[in-house]
């Protein structure tokens, strides 16, 4: 099994617990002082830097949620001043304005050296050739994977998303040996190779590191078995860094935080109060080692449970569950992320239509499909056909703009959508994860 960093991945629990509790002093102080947010959050909480003396202090300190980086839109919960600051990504925000993520040149390291982690665990060497193919934008996959395979030596092609033909065509006359990208779209790849007659012969994959996306382990050995390669899990977020905050290992039961960098507690949703090892809660992330933008036990909605204990890899890193689902209503298409409240803002801007929509999530084949039903006002409602699709087509065409994502809109007389007395229901998903 190779390490790109063997020292932290393999450290005592005692090691690692007083290299988190340095480091998390620091922080804590380092927030206090600088980020104004957390200096009322924790003054309202009656808790000062100095409070904080271990990892078992923490849970004196109060959550961070994306409602308080929306409320610190763009850069209130910076630590340090822009000059300091050399990139800026985003996510999705519930609505609105997006959730802004800043990083200084060591954060950038840092997060290199976490993807860098992942693909050595992999089995990825400086020898391989890597094709990063998630997007390279505000979204923090394409660059996240790309600085992780540089740092690890490999050698990367920018490939970034879509065009699927050419993403073959460079496989074969590129040579790659690593595909990055989400699970669903490995699965896509693989289907297209077989409906075009393209022999897996052809291509030479040994490895693949998915994520973005919740995806079950039966997934993974279809995966395999179509791309005859071995598939890794890369899980992270955004607010936290990317991806490369947890990631799995050949023996594919869990995920391995890299909890030097990130400290990891399962919350119960209800009370807030940590749930013991193995029982699934709220993952929360403490950036311990961050310096533009240290959040502190940022929940991050994904349900989990914990796992301490020695790998059979050699890794004594603490470990999560793969991901079975949220505890929020955000929605994964295709690795995108969104939030009904974002779909329900683009279909009222369009100013014809009532707020009465039911968003339909299927996985029809591999890849996730998006159906939208939206009822239309009773003054619009007509029954020439021609101004009807054009309502669709511009909402269509919003919505991706908007908020990238493709659906298919379907437009229903006035009264259609069932009416519900308590909480209306405004998403089906009907995909399962086996
Ligand atoms: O999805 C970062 C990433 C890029 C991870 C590429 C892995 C590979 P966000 O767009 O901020 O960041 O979305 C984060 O996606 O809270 C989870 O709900 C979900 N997610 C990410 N990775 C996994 C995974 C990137 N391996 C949100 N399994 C997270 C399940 C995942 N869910």
């Amino acid at each position: 099994m190779a390490f790109f960093n063997k020292h932290e991945e393999t450290m005592s629990s005692d090691e690692m617990s007083s290299l988190q509790t340095e480091r998390l002093k620091k922080t804590v102080r380092r927030a206090y002082e600088n980020v104004m947010p957390y200096r009322a959050k924790m003054d309202a909480a009656g808790v000062k830097p100095e409070d904080i003396k271990s990892v078992d202090d923490l849970a004196k300190l109060p959550f961070t949620t994306k409602q308080d980086l929306r409320d610190n839109y763009p850069y209130g919960m910076n630590a340090v001043p822009m000059s300091d600051v050399v990139r800026i990504h985003a996510s999705s925000g519930t609505s609105g304005k997006q959730t802004v993520v800043t990083y200084t040149q060591r954060d950038l390291d840092v997060w290199a050296e976490c993807v860098a982690r992942v693909l050595a665990c992999a089995g990825a060497t400086k020898d391989d050739i890597v094709q990063v193919c998630y997007g390279y934008s505000m979204f923090t996959g394409g660059l996240g994977a790309h600085y992780g395979a540089e740092k690890l030596g490999c050698s990367v092609i920018p490939a970034s998303t879509g065009n699927t033909a050419r993403q073959i065509l460079m496989m074969q006359d590129f040579g790659t040996t690593v595909l990055c990208c989400t699970p669903s779209y490995a699965i896509y790849l693989y289907e297209h190779m077989r409906d075009n007659n393209i022999s897996m012969n052809s291509v030479n994959l040994k490895y693949g590191i998915f994520g973005a996306e919740p995806w079950s382990d039966n997934m993974r050995t279809q995966i395999e078995n179509f791309l005859n390669l071995t598939a890794t899990d890369i899980y992270g977020l955004s607010e936290i860094c990317g991806p490369g905050v947890a990631f799995s290992c050949q023996t594919h039961k869990d995920l391995h935080v890299n909890e030097d960098h990130f400290i990891v507690e399962v919350v119960d949703p209800v009370t807030g109060l940590r749930q013991p090892d193995g029982v699934p809660g709220e993952v929360c992330f403490t950036c311990i080692n961050k310096e533009a933008m240290p959040l502190i036990r940022y929940n991050t909605r994904d349900i989990s449970a914990l796992h301490r204990g020695k790998c059979d890899c050699g890794r004594t890193l603490i470990r999560m569950d793969r991901i079975t689902g949220r505890s929020d209503d955000m929605l994964i298409i295709r690795g995108v992320n969104v939030f009904p409240s974002q779909i329900e803002s683009v279909l009222l801007s369009s100013g014809n239509v009532d707020p009465r929509y039911l968003i339909i999530v299927d996985r029809q084949g591999t890849l996730d499909q998006m159906e939208i039903k939206v009822e239309i006002n009773s003054s619009q409602f007509t029954d020439q056909i021609r101004g009807l699709q054009a309502l669709e087509n511009s909402i269509k065409a919003e919505l991706d703009s908007a908020l990238n994502i493709s659906a298919k809109i379907t437009l229903v007389e006035p009264g259609t959508i069932e009416r519900s007395v308590g909480k209306t229901k405004h998403v089906i998903d009907n995909r399962r994860l086996d």
